[in-house]
């Protein structure tokens, strides 16, 4: 059987995040038709980063993200580090030719991402892709939920109602991990969370904000050093350092198409793990989700007699839902990894493709706006901000 050359990657971060995407990258030649594969990975702690490429069946490591950039048998850069690395490793990777899929937020502040999104203009000319991982574009029920708005059957926008809801930091003595410091993550649950309902809201309605009046809260102020952490889990070492970041984002925000939205990202939530919750409601209907219940999500028809309209539950597991076609049968659902997968697949098959992938850094760059908005209207005691065009 004939192969198309496979996209060479490196991976650069061994977290969290880099797990799922090593996972994504693994199974997505699986399922999809995409040739790829994870080459290379870059971690700082020599001994961690082996074990991890051992795993993860990764033939190379190195310690040194430059050494990822510069080597001629790569053809693409995943930044799965912290937002603090992203510009450095971003612009370098693109001015060397590979293609770059960045994690979100974009980046820590908005000259960093205005002058990434450049880079990768002037890159995307030359045939360089590249591509901001708001992974959650990638649930099968949210694609399906685009596809009604798009045909209109919920009519017109009027209310984009979205929340993001964590709780792993309620325990006041839980540590101060990276997510927590501005200088490593540039906000708190604003960019961490916040970012991926402002995308989402984007995604879903083809609207943009147009300004914003915001609150943020830092409730706990102070927290115990990191001894060692995972994933969202850590425990607590020698000291105290002060939390320079908010705990919580909630705003208001208009949109330029008319509707009046409303945004929650928190993770003093008790009891919510993943919840983003998302609720459109328009002329014609309204649609809401739930990722705690990633494989559902509620059509209000309101063009239906009263009698019997009324939100109806839609499994979003058919082969004609976006993405179901490649997976298992109606009814036997997909988790939070598939979204990560369905990413590098769009990924891999614009590249291949010679076209530019989605979302892209101009989206990323936008969400960086509004973030920026956000913290100068919460500076400004929810003093409106307005977001130019
Ligand atoms: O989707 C979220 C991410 O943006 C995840 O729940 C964790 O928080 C990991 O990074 C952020």
């Amino acid at each position: 059987m004939h192969h198309k050359p496979a996209l060479r990657v490196a991976l650069i971060g061994y977290s969290f995040m880099g797990k799922i995407h090593a996972q994504a990258w693994q199974t997505a030649p699986r399922f999809f038709d995409v040739e790829a594969r994870v080459d290379l990975v870059v971690g700082r702690d020599e001994a961690a980063v082996a074990d991890f490429a051992h795993r993860f069946d990764i033939p190379r490591w190195t310690t040194d993200w430059r050494d990822a950039v510069n080597d001629p048998d790569i053809d693409a850069i995943d930044i799965c580090v912290p937002g603090d690395l992203h510009a450095e490793i971003s612009d370098a990777a693109l001015a060397a030719g590979k293609h770059v899929l960045c994690e979100k937020p974009l980046a820590n502040s908005v000259a960093d991402a205005e002058r990434m999104t450049r880079i990768a203009a002037d890159a995307r000319a030359k045939g360089v892709q590249s591509m901001v991982g708001f992974s959650y574009r990638g649930t099968p029920a949210l694609g399906a939920m685009k596809k009604l708005i798009e045909e209109g059957r919920i009519g017109t926008i009027r209310h984009i109602r979205a929340t993001y809801l964590q709780d792993w930091i309620v325990d006041e003595d839980f540590p101060l991990v990276w997510r927590l410091q501005r200088d490593k993550a540039g906000s708190g649950s604003l960019g961490d969370i916040g970012a991926h309902i402002v995308d989402m809201a984007t995604f879903l309605t083809g609207q943009r904000l147009t300004g914003v009046s915001a609150l943020t809260e830092t409730f706990v102020k102070e927290r115990p050093m990191v001894a060692s952490s995972g994933s969202l889990a850590a425990t607590a070492g020698e000291g105290t350092g002060v939390v320079d970041v908010d705990d919580a984002a909630v705003f208001i925000a208009r949109t330029d198409g008319g509707a009046l939205a409303t945004f929650e990202a928190t993770r003093f939530a008790a009891g919510r793990k993943n919840a983003i919750r998302i609720e459109i409601n328009g002329s014609k209907g309204s649609v809401a989700f739930d990722f705690e219940r990633m494989n559902e999500f509620e059509f209000h028809d309101h063009t239906l007699p009263g009698a019997e309209a009324g939100f109806r539950r839609i499994l979003a597991t058919e082969p004609e839902h976006p993405h179901l076609e490649a997976w298992w049968p109606a009814g036997h659902g997909l988790g939070y990894e598939h979204t990560f997968t369905h990413e590098v697949v769009e990924f891999a098959r614009a590249v291949a493709a010679g076209t530019a992938p989605s979302p892209s850094y101009e989206d990323g760059l936008y969400v960086q706006r509004v973030l920026d908005a956000v913290e100068r209207s919460a500076a400004a005691g929810a003093g409106w901000v307005a977001l130019e065009g």
